[in-house]
């Protein structure tokens, strides 16, 4: 990704409707690259053999990573579920610990599942004019409930807080949000690791 030395004011689009720039490039996160993080992964596997899709899309800024900066840029979670569970986005911690995020839900409907290491678990649904605070020290996630929309948010946090996905690959978020008769759930995660 191209780094830029010298930060200049800058304005860059994101459309309302479909959450995407008409002046960026997103990174694109597939179904194969999701292996092992739903529930069912046997599904996930039986539905790659369909071929790989685009589960969401983000941006990155290409922003120097410091601290008096900001990272920001829309996240566009796709709607989807694998077996009773909905399509969500990685997840992580920022790799400094102590940074918060901001999001804003610009359309759709989910949730954003936050969690400390501690254990303390939060989860705030994400409908447009919604703004959530995500807490320093606090993991999220984006979690997709429509089955016709794109859940589209608006993100900005510290530039140089970092990701560390790894955590949440290894171990997972302590619950999970599933669908029940037709409604979300919140349940523990029968595969979390202590
Ligand atoms: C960055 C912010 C978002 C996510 C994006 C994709 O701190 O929280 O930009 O990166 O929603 O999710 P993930 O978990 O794959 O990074
Ligand atoms: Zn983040």
């Amino acid at each position: 990704m191209e780094k830029i030395k010298k930060l200049k004011s800058m304005a860059i689009r994101f459309n309302l409707d479909d959450g995407l720039s008409p002046d960026r490039k997103s990174i694109k996160r597939m179904l194969s690259a999701m292996e092992g993080m739903y529930l069912d992964n046997e599904k996930l596997k039986e539905m790659l053999k369909d071929g790989d899709i685009v589960v969401y899309e983000f941006y990155n800024m290409g922003l120097p990573e410091d601290s008096g900066e900001l990272g920001f840029g829309t996240t566009i979670l796709y709607p989807g579920k694998i077996g009773e569970e909905y399509y969500f986005t990685k997840g992580h911690f920022h790799s400094i610990l102590e940074t918060a995020e901001i999001y804003y839900c610009i359309k759709g409907n989910g949730y954003l599942l936050m969690e400390s290491p501690e254990g303390d678990v939060e989860l705030q649904e994400l409908k447009p004019g919604v703004s959530v605070y995500v807490p320093k020290r606090y993991a999220h996630r984006s979690i997709n409930i429509s089955d016709k929309e794109p859940l589209i948010s608006f993100f900005a946090y510290r530039a140089d807080g970092g990701h560390d996905y790894k955590t949440i690959e290894t171990k997972g978020f302590r619950k999970l949000v599933v669908e029940r008769n037709g409604k979300p759930k919140l349940i523990d995660n029968p595969k979390w690791k202590a």
